[in-house]
């Protein structure tokens, strides 16, 4: 394998977004700054990730450890981790995170133009078992980074200028759409980098995977049983699908997104609304899916036509393969 251990003439992601800046000459460079920070923000977070097991050597999380730090829980660390970078990266205003309730204004000093919504650490739930996890990000360009208001971030999905996630899996993988397709990469832990993996990634038209947490179903609305329903009995003689869900939404929309298939997680009578917030899960995962060729829809709409209120809002969603998407939106107009 020497020739392998020589390979440098990788697809780095900062190479990547370099040649895509480059596309653009008008470009000062400023995301390509903003995006090597949260690139080392999810680097970050995937080293603490991989030796959470190891946490009860060192000391439990709210408990002291050996060296007498406050250990702290992984999910309060990464939104540590990211606000850090954000701000460092002097390119972002305004940052709104699941895991604070008011939206942080960057000091004027550190001011730059760009507004990012994110989810540091979604599906901390997994974390004792193991089970895949990671952060989800959006990116808005403000119009006005001298006086920003909280309007700059309650925008519709369609204006984000970028969005992606990093998935601390098997492997850790970053997935990342700047408007123009979607792209994949995986972090070599020798270099410490990230590589393209998966270029160009598109959605197959149709698949054979559902995704939803069926528990809830004696809640659903008449539409959504329908199409679960049609899953597991299909009309037109077609196999049935298999159902997958882990329940961490990032490992569940990114086999949708390489398999196909569609990812749920609609209204009930409990949650009127869902339970995926708006900014920092349902716009990004929306975002991907439409820049991959498939579908994002509410249940109303097309999701990234969604106009928040609040920025921790949520709402229903459906998302993946064109078709699939599109048999569950004909069963909602086929409603009303
Ligand atoms: P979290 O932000 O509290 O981690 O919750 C979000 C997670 C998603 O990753 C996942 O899709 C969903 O919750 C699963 O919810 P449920 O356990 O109700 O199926
Ligand atoms: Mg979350």
């Amino acid at each position: 394998h020497a020739a392998e251990a020589n390979r440098t003439d990788l697809m780095t992601i900062t190479r990547f977004v370099l040649n895509e800046q480059s596309r653009h000459p008008e470009s000062r460079g400023d995301f390509t700054i903003l995006l090597s920070n949260i690139v080392l923000g999810c680097k970050f977070v995937c080293t603490a990730v991989n030796k959470a097991g190891l946490a009860k050597l060192i000391g439990l999380a709210g408990e002291t450890n050996v060296q007498g730090e406050e250990q702290k829980k992984l999910d309060v660390l990464s939104n540590d981790v990211f606000v850090k970078a954000l701000i460092s990266s002097g390119r972002t205003c305004i940052l709104v995170s699941e895991e604070d309730e008011q939206a942080t204004f960057v000091e004027p000093s550190k001011r730059g133009r760009y507004a990012v919504v994110f989810d540091p650490l979604d599906g901390s739930s997994n974390i004792d078992c193991g089970v895949s996890i990671g952060t989800i990000f959006g990116i808005y360009m403000v119009k006005d980074s001298i006086e920003p208001t909280l309007d700059e971030v309650l925008q519709p999905g369609k204006n984000m200028v970028a969005a992606g996630y990093c998935m601390y899996g098997s492997s850790c993988t970053f997935v990342l759409s700047t408007g123009a397709g979607v792209n994949g990469f995986t972090l070599d832990p020798s270099l410490g980098e990230f590589i393209l993996t998966h270029p160009d990634i598109k959605i197959p038209k149709k698949g054979k995977i559902y995704s939803v947490n069926e528990g809830n179903a004696k809640n659903w609305d008449g539409p959504t049983a329908k199409y679960v329903e049609r899953c597991k009995f299909p009309k037109d003689g077609s196999s049935p699908k298999s159902l997958r869900y882990i329940g961490s939404m990032v490992a569940d929309v990114h086999r949708t997104l390489l398999y196909g298939g569609i990812f749920l997680y609609p209204a009930d009578k409990k949650s009127p609304n869902g339970k995926l917030r708006v900014l920092y899960e349902v716009f990004p995962m929306s975002f991907l899916m439409e820049q991959a060729g498939g579908q994002a829809f509410t249940g109303k709409q097309r999701a990234l036509d969604l106009v928040p209120m609040d920025i921790h809002e949520r709402s229903p969603i459906f998302l993946g393969s064109y078709e699939d998407v599109e048999e569950v939106k004909a069963l909602y107009a086929a409603e009303d």
